[in-house]
């Protein structure tokens, strides 16, 4: 069945265009979002507490408002994993229960894909929120020493060293002498403060504490966390019909000793070997799992497409050092035809239309002298969703004439 997918002159079936809207706060309105070409939005109740069970009012409350602007909710993102449940402690059975009751709330509402991570203790994680391209325009980035530089010399990790390499370690040190005392808190806000959609917030202190759990918690171990939480709600979801999309580390490497899981096709097929039902779909990043130069994305689209149930399509560009940045959407590393091709082709087997977002932006024009949420201003986004509609529709109409 074809929901909301967008229609274009003998295009066949396109992605269905989405834009991540935090709710009724942020700067970029419904009204923007719709005007940006979009069909629908992804967004979560992001007042409502870690853990707490997502009630029908609150979300028919958010969904009535949605609707009122002339958009769907089509996705939800996310509905945050209880630390308790990644690290099994204290009360994550009953966190268990909670998740499964928000997802059948909202089943009951209609909405029905449901985007949530594994990683424990940060969500996406980058050390420079204005990083100026060529162009004049902003960009988010990630640079290894300056969050080696955190990692040794701010949060004093014990073991840090241990965790890089001596040239690493000499990068880190240059970095850290260079930068002023004013570069350096902004550096521990950017990694530690909450980046928009990450529902937490710490101070050096709670951050050393939040890391404490995982003193005994392997990546072996994470896993079968992981796998339990999804034997969990994988069924409760089915029995609904809400599909599940589990969304890549961000970066896709083990930091601050923390374990990963969710960054590379083999990750993938283990979950998959765990819990074959479809319902246990991915959220495809390319942003994500593009910082890796050893993830394939065009195959892992290949694949993985019967279970890709939502895709945030975003390009950046890694150097020799392990740092990225967020590069313009048709540029970087990714070859976001050969993706969009793959994209299309899945779809017409499919016979759906995927939702897609447009995963951040620069930070450019008019959005440059405004406060805004990093990496989701309007304007970059509508230029990267744009520029992604346009090649989605060149690829179909050649494709289908
Ligand atoms: C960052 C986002 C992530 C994502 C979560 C999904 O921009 O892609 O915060 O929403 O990791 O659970």
């Amino acid at each position: 069945m074809i929901t909301n997918a967008p229609t274009y002159k003998n295009a066949g079936i396109l992605m269905e265009q989405t834009m991540r809207w935090f709710g009724p706060n942020d700067t970029v309105s419904l009204a923007d979002i719709k005007q940006a070409g979009c069909t629908g939005v992804v967004t979560a109740l992001h007042h409502i507490p870690n853990g707490v069970v997502w009630s029908i009012e609150e979300i028919q409350k958010r969904k009535e408002i949605i609707e009122a602007a002339g958009l769907k909710w089509s996705v939800v993102e996310s509905i945050p994993v209880h630390e308790a449940i990644k690290t099994q402690t204290t009360g994550f059975e009953q966190y268990i229960l909670n998740y499964q009751e928000s997802i059948r709330n909202l089943a009951a509402c209609g909405v029905k894909i449901v985007t949530y991570n594994f990683m424990p203790v940060l969500d996406w994680t980058r050390t420079d929120l204005s990083f100026e391209v060529e162009d004049g325009s902003k960009a988010l980035r990630f640079e290894m020493a300056a969050f080696i530089a955190f990692d040794c010399f701010m949060l004093q990790r014990p073991l840090a060293a241990a965790s890089y390499t001596n040239d690493q370690l000499i990068r880190a040190q240059e970095k850290w002498e260079s930068m002023t005392e004013d570069e350096k808190t902004l550096l521990q806000k950017n990694i530690i403060a909450g980046l928009p959609g990450s529902e937490e917030s710490f101070t050096l202190d709670q951050f050393q504490k939040a890391l404490e759990p995982y003193k005994e918690i392997d990546a072996d171990t994470l896993r079968k966390h992981l796998v339990h939480f999804l034997k969990a709600i994988v069924p409760v979801a089915k029995e609904c019909g809400v599909v599940l999309a589990i969304h890549p580390d961000d970066p896709p490497f083990p930091i601050l000793g923390l374990p990963r899981v969710v960054s590379t096709a083999s990750d993938i097929d283990y979950l998959i070997k765990a819990i074959p039902d479809i319902t246990n779909g991915l959220c495809f990043c390319t942003g994500s799992y593009g910082v890796r130069a050893d993830n394939d994305l065009p195959s892992m689209v290949t694949q993985f497409g019967e279970r890709i149930h939502f895709l945030h399509l975003r390009n950046t560009k890694r150097n020799e050092w392990g740092d990225f940045y967020e590069d313009n959407h048709l540029e970087g590393d990714a070859d976001f035809y050969e993706i969009i091709k793959r994209v299309y082709a899945i779809q017409q087997e499919r016979g759906i239309s995927i939702p897609v977002r447009p995963d951040h932006g620069h930070q450019m024009l008019d959005d440059l002298k405004k406060k805004t949420n990093p990496g989701y201003t309007a304007i970059g986004r509508l230029r990267g969703l744009a520029e992604i509609r346009g090649m989605e529709i060149a690829i179909a109409r050649s494709t289908s004439n």
